[in-house]
């Protein structure tokens, strides 16, 4: 079977994953595209999808008869909404993070699925399908002993003026909340943020660096810093303590070249090009889920949770260096 697939949303990521769906992966095609600014998904139509129809209004993208599951990658405020809308229909539905701007927005998401009585979202937190992850997940189920500590660091070279503080946590450090929840099965029960020196290259309206300090219910301790002003690259680091080794995520694969008296490797600028297979990968299990009606990978469940963590997090910039807990309410057996 063919999934026909709908994308709401089709600005830098919606066109790359209409890209990947036409162009890379097996099993689906987009055959409906949807944007508040009608030329954008005009543009995409034109340059990846001919045959898709264009819809001024994602909901009725959601409910057209040539739409067998849906791809919600509009500005994160619209993705509550469409994805209900999705689950009314019985549509399975991937959504970009973050799942709701709000956690009481994630619960009503996660509401309506329990109500639904099957799985139909995956949220898109692709770095679950990142192989370096996947390789240091094994070696910390497997190799090390029980985890410790977690030393990380997410970096961008640079961000836009629109770009504000509790950005940081929403936009960046979400990836984070959730792979680690995944990587170490488990969860947060407190966040804390200190803000180091400001980097004199960080605009007004951001503090930057940042760091924040998770513990987990086991008691594992989580440094992550934060720095999207760093410059150099896109730099993501994380290295697992365990009580018998320790073991560090992989770097992406460069060449090492040796010239004028020097060793250099190249360091990628763009999370496009990080994390380019692991969108593959992601997409790809949602095709297959989808043809048979239903939904795998990072939940709605895990949607809420990065949603609360989130929240806890921002209250934690407010209040920096005041520890702020996080509780989780009971989670519902559809995501056992
Ligand atoms: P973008 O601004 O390039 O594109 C967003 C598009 O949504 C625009 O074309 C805009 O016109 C459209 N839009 C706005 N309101 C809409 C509405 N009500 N209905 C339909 N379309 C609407 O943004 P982007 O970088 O493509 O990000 C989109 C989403 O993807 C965000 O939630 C972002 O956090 C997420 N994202 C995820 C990753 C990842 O690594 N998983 C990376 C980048 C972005
Ligand atoms: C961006 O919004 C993303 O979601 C990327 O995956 C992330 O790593 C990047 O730093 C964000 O700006």
């Amino acid at each position: 079977m063919t999934v026909r697939i709908g994308v709401i949303g089709t600005g830098m990521i919606g066109r790359d994953h209409t890209r990947r769906i036409q162009q890379v992966l097996a099993g689906a095609e987009i055959t409906a595209l949807s944007d508040y600014n009608p030329d954008a998904a005009r543009a995409v139509q034109a340059d990846l999808a001919p045959d898709a129809t264009v819809h001024d209004k994602g909901e009725d993208l959601i409910a057209a008869d040539n739409v067998d599951a849906v791809l919600v990658c509009s500005t994160g405020s619209t993705h509550e909404a469409y994805v209900l809308a999705a689950i009314a229909a019985g549509k399975p539905c991937f959504c970009e993070k973050p799942l709701a701007t709000t956690a009481d927005g994630a619960k009503r998401i996660v509401d309506a699925e329990v109500a639904h009585g099957s799985r139909l979202v995956q949220v898109g937190f692709m770095r679950r399908y990142d192989a370096g992850y996947r390789m240091l997940k094994d070696v910390v189920d497997t190799q090390i002993g029980a985890p410790l500590m977690v030393h990380a660091a997410h970096r961008n070279p640079t961000v836009p003026e629109q770009y504000v503080t509790p950005m940081a946590i929403h936009d960046t450090l979400i990836h984070e909340i959730d792979v680690f929840r995944w990587l170490l099965d488990d969860d947060y029960v407190s966040a804390q943020v200190v803000f180091p020196r400001k980097s004199s290259h960080a605009h007004a309206r951001v503090a930057d660096p940042q760091i924040v300090l998770l513990e987990t219910a086991k008691g594992i301790r989580i440094d992550v810093e934060i720095f999207v002003n760093c410059r150099y690259g896109y730099d993501i680091q994380c290295q697992v303590v365990g009580e018998e080794g320790l073991a560090n995520l992989p770097e992406p694969m460069a060449i090492t070249m040796r010239k004028q008296a020097m060793m250099q490797n190249t360091i990628l600028t763009d999370w496009k090009d990080r994390f380019v297979e692991s969108y593959d990968v992601e997409l790809a299990d949602f095709v297959q889920a989808a043809a048979r009606g239903t939904a795998s990978g990072p939940s709605s469940w895990d949607g809420y949770v990065a949603a609360i963590s989130s929240d806890a997090c921002v209250e934690a910039q407010e209040k920096s260096g005041q520890i702020i807990p996080i509780s989780l309410p009971a989670r519902p057996a559809l995501y056992d």
